[in-house]
């Protein structure tokens, strides 16, 4: 075995077959197999790939049950081979997998040589049919990872590489598995700058099923960039979590002004309304961004959560009210400090508790 193919999918059921047809194709004389890794696609992309397995088998297929992540999925796709070397490619047929033999090649001739990189911004490469505004967004996000990774790397956002195996089961440990720019991650993991070279291609437009990394591609990148600058001091989900906390401050005083200001409602009243609408919006934001990947769906499953919600967290009200006035006991006057220290312990209490009871993780 020579070379494994890993390729993510996700409700990519049509462009299975022909983009086996493609490496078969394109590797001929080379020892390779396929892996795709599929997130439980609902069209039924990891049948479709099983069904080719039968008979073939250098086609793999991970089936991932109840996770979301392209970078996760391309690390244990990595990690699930025995091929010295490991090539990912989108499974929608917009790489160009007619550069896989020389991206082998130029690992297997140069043993300093730890990584080949599909690129669209070396001379002979493209983005092809790109309209103005994914150019301009593509051309900032590569900038600002150029920043973070120091290395003069043309395409740092690319998802067409080639690695060492050994070098991916090395970084495995440190990767963030957030978002979904793997290589950014793998080179800006290791200790040591991984040596690389970058190959033209043109990337190609889709032409079956549709694109899943539109809307959620800026918070994403957002996201990583965090985990890899100050994601060891704090967690990139509980800053996420904090920040929506912050944000639950906004319908809270609304309701309260409408309810108590407006309506002339009793203060408590009015404030206990806005606490339950506060609560119930931070929920079904954290649901929706801090645990995208563990997203709860279906009636049931969402009215369950938002109970489990409302309950870690009014259990970190009692930690709050506690804390602060232990605190303001301490030292008389003093309210602005056990204010504060009331609510980081109930912030990180909320997060534990929630994390755990209400989208188990662990
Ligand atoms: N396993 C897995 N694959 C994904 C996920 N999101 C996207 N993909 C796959 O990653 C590749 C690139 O995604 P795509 O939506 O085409 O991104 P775009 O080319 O930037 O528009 C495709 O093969 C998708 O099927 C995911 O959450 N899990
Ligand atoms: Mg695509």
């Amino acid at each position: 075995m020579e070379l494994a193919v890993v390729v993510p999918t996700f409700n990519e059921r049509g462009n299975v077959p022909l983009l086996v047809e493609q490496l078969e194709a394109a590797l001929q004389g080379v020892a390779w197999e396929v892996v795709f890794v599929d997130d439980d696609s609902p069209d039924g992309t990891a049948e479709a790939a099983r069904e080719l397995a039968r008979r073939d088998p250098r086609v793999r297929v991970i089936q991932r049950i109840g996770r979301r992540g392209l970078s996760t999925a391309c690390i244990e796709g990595m990690c699930a081979t025995a091929a010295p070397v490991v090539a990912v490619i989108d499974g929608d047929l917009q790489h160009d997998e007619a550069l896989l033999p020389r991206m082998l090649r130029a690992l297997q001739e140069d043993a300093a040589l730890d990584v080949v990189v599909g690129s669209r911004f070396v001379a002979g490469g493209g983005t092809g049919e790109w309209d103005r505004d994914r150019v301009a967004k593509s051309a900032f996000a590569t900038r600002l990872s150029r920043r973070v990774l120091r290395a003069d790397l043309k395409d740092p956002m690319s998802g067409f590489f080639a690695i060492r195996t050994e070098i991916v089961r090395r970084l495995a440990p440190e990767l963030s598995g957030i978002g979904f720019k793997i290589l950014l991650d793998l080179m800006t993991a290791s200790r040591r700058p991984l040596r690389f070279v970058e190959l033209p291609y043109t990337f190609r437009t889709r032409a079956v099923g549709e694109s899943k990394l539109d809307h959620v591609v800026a918070m994403e990148y957002l996201i990583a960039l965090w985990d890899r600058m100050v994601g060891r001091i704090v967690p990139a989900r509980f800053a996420l979590f904090c920040l929506i906390g912050l944000i639950g401050v906004v319908p809270h005083m609304a309701v309260l002004a409408l309810m108590h200001a407006g309506l002339g409602v009793g203060f408590r009243t009015a404030q206990i309304a806005a606490t339950g609408v506060a609560m119930t919006a931070n929920f079904f934001l954290n649901n929706a961004l801090t645990y995208r990947d563990a997203r709860l769906k279906g009636a049931r499953a969402l009215f369950g959560g938002w109970v489990s919600f409302c309950l870690a967290c009014s259990v970190g009200a009692v930690a709050n009210v506690g804390v602060a006035d232990f605190l303001h006991g301490v030292r008389a006057g003093a309210w602005v400090v056990p204010a504060l220290a009331g609510i980081a312990v109930s912030a990180v209490w909320n997060y534990a508790l929630s994390s755990r009871f209400v989208w188990g993780r662990y």
